[in-house]
């Protein structure tokens, strides 16, 4: 089908070039034509330079040398205004990641109480390395006793008034050192989120460079702390991730099944969907209904969580959320926190669709709430369920439309799954960069957003990047875009240079490797670490680098902090709201470089950007002899 100009801008994903022209017939709205309609957006708001920080305000500088305001009304510069502002974009995505690390922790503590509603302790391994870590005693004791001692440890992680921060001690010595010196070796999680705030507030720090450095503390202990965590205890939870298949995009909705959509991030609720779903009751009922089945999907991180652990085909990314409900095919998307259009509610009430909100936390216009709490979660999850398989009943098959499109995937490439990938040691991987096979590695991550025409910053910078021979290491909406393009596949390695497309044929590995969801970044960190400390060297020594080529949430402004704090060179494809600062951009494009040892760059154009990336490893391989 030929669509109109405007859908082929939108987008690459032919799925969703389907969908938004589904959405234009019904009338429907989506984020893009919310979007072109807030154009112009506020040029003061782009450039960072509007303060609502007390009621004196709102202040707003003019970006303009000769006419208009230079300071606010208590005498805030730009710069201090650029930098307040992203401070508290740094704590509201450092605050969302480390809150879901903390659900994960209680969910933990009650399961190790007996009073977790049908969870169990499915790593033990993990348990007792993560146990070791802390000094917990493992010798004799059962694995409830042991996962009560961790998960009171570090549940004492967020409200901790000293650091460290236990596993900010898998960073490189130099890389602890550097942070130390700089007084931004993170204490407690909540501590360094807290005092942004207090930070920010009228009349504290008003000096930029101090301020930004608060933000690097607090985002370490998101990197380093709050996500690490809810990747640790969710592997102990919930499985390690290893090597699974799947498939992905609009077309893993089926047109005879009760279809329900997990969307949102955390994985103590999605898993329990999964499971509630699986229930001869449940499946009994469906029957009832005339359905074949029940067909799970995701959608965002709780879609990658479920993806890598149960093969949980993912619908789709960010901006497909209300494409997914466009197919008239969901009879409940369900949905906990973070990434959630408010919209949603209104695309749903066009068709059938259940929007079931579950978190106290996160309520949304237009939803049903079941809450769900952990102590009873089988119990809410097969209500929840239930809720879903009685609404296919309603669905008016003439408004079903699903696009074709899927793809098969590899996903679950856990720091430990690519070890036992390498034969249990990361030596080959080593190898492979020291002899230039493999230039380097690149993480590639995060979301979707409108201002970039959907998945070509992302699918254009995995291509460029894997073609000069860079291993990529994918995860959050980047990796849904990657598995619907189809890179997440062995087979893909025919894209890549020669020498990546060896090492990967040998393996028979994708050269693109899916890692999870948004806070499983910590995977790279991990990563990044082990192999410093084979080399010897610091982070930021290695031929590395990061890049969020469409990213749009608070969390990925935090993300971006604590990997450039970690050493690891990062371009962003959009850009953020920074730019009325000159002292800060200066410090965040430059200056950086001699206070962590890694620097952010801005290029939206994918192919430039995976060449700055590449030029960057080339520079850290020569560095360091190889
Ligand atoms: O945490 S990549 S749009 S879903 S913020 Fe959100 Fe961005 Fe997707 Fe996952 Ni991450
Ligand atoms: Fe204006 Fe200063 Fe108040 Fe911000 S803190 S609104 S710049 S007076």
């Amino acid at each position: 089908m030929a669509y109109s100009e405007k859908i082929l801008s939108r987008s690459i994903d032919p799925a969703t070039h389907e969908m938004l022209a589904r959405a234009e017939e019904l009338g429907i709205e989506t984020a893009w034509d919310r979007y072109e309609a807030m154009l112009p957006q506020c040029g003061f708001g782009e450039l960072g330079v509007c303060c609502r920080n007390c009621n004196m305000g709102p202040c707003r500088i003019s970006p303009f040398e000769e006419e208009g305001p230079k300071k606010g009304i208590c005498g805030a510069t730009a710069d201090i205004i650029v930098a307040r502002n992203l401070l508290r974009m740094i704590a509201a995505g450092a605050a969302a990641h480390s809150d879901h690390g903390r659900d994960i922790a209680h969910t933990l503590l009650l399961t190790a109480e007996g009073k977790g509603g049908g969870y169990e302790i499915k790593d033990e391994a993990k348990l007792k390395a993560l146990a070791a870590e802390y000094g917990i005693e493992t010798e004799g004791r059962s694995k409830e006793q042991i996962a009560l001692d961790l998960a009171r440890a570090i549940y004492a992680e967020f409200g901790k008034q000293e650091g460290p921060i236990q596993f900010t001690r898998r960073a490189p010595q130099k890389r602890v050192a550097r942070w130390q010196s700089l007084g931004i070796d993170p204490r407690g999680i909540d501590r360094e989120i807290v005092e942004i705030m207090h930070r920010t507030h009228i009349g504290v720090d008003n000096d930029p460079v101090n301020l930004i450095l608060q933000g690097l503390k607090a985002s370490i202990a998101d990197g380093w702390g709050g996500s690490m965590i809810a990747t640790e205890l969710s592997d102990v939870l919930f499985g390690t991730p290893k090597p699974i298949k799947s498939e992905a995009n609009l077309g893993v909705l089926k047109e005879d099944q009760v279809n329900i959509i997990v969307h949102g991030h955390e994985p103590t609720l999605s898993e329990m969907i999964v499971a509630a779903a699986q229930d001869p009751e449940m499946l009994a009922l469906a029957k009832k209904y005339g359905a074949k089945g029940i067909n799970v999907t995701g959608m965002c991180c709780t879609g990658n969580e479920v993806l890598m652990r149960h093969g949980i085909p993912p619908a789709g990314n960010f901006l497909q959320q209300e494409l997914a409900i466009t197919t008239g095919a969901v009879e409940a998307m369900i949905v906990d926190v973070q990434c959630i259009m408010p919209a949603l509610g209104t695309v749903a009430g066009c068709f059938h669709t259940k929007l079931i909100s579950t978190s106290p936390k996160a309520k949304f216009p237009g939803a049903t709430h079941i809450e769900f709490h952990e102590e009873r979660a089988y119990e809410i999850a097969k209500e929840i369920v239930r809720t879903a398989v009685e609404n296919y009943r309603f669905r008016k098959p003439g408004q079903v439309r699903i696009p074709k499109e899927k793809s098969e995937c590899m996903v679950g490439f856990s720091v430990e799954a690519i070890v036992s990938a390498l034969g249990g040691t990361l030596n080959p991987l080593l190898e492979a960069v020291k002899s230039g096979a493999i230039k380097g590695i690149a993480g590639v991550v995060g979301c979707n957003n409108p201002k970039i025409q959907h998945d070509y910053g992302h699918i254009n910078m995995l291509k460029e990047l894997i073609k000069q021979d860079v291993l990529v290491v994918t995860t959050g909406c980047n990796a849904i875009a990657a598995a619907k393009a189809g890179l997440l596949l062995p087979e893909a390695a025919d894209l890549a240079g020669e020498g990546l497309k060896g090492v990967c044929k040998a393996l028979g590995i994708p050269p693109v490797l899916h890692m999870g969801s948004c806070v499983d970044i910590s995977r790279i960190l991990v990563a990044c670490s082990a192999i410093a400390n084979a080399l010897g060297v610091d982070i930021s020594d290695l031929p590395v680098a990061g890049a969020a080529p469409e990213w749009m949430s608070e969390k990925a402004v935090s993300i971006g902090a604590y990997v450039v704090s970690s050493g690891i060179f990062t371009v962003l494809g959009t850009v953020p709201p920074v730019l009325g600062g000159p002292e800060v951009t200066k410090l965040l494009t430059e200056g950086a470089e001699g206070v962590v040892g890694a620097k952010f760059a801005v290029e939206p154009d994918p192919f430039k950007a995976a060449q700055l990336m590449v030029d960057h490893i080339m520079e850290k391989r020569a560095a360091l002899g190889i």
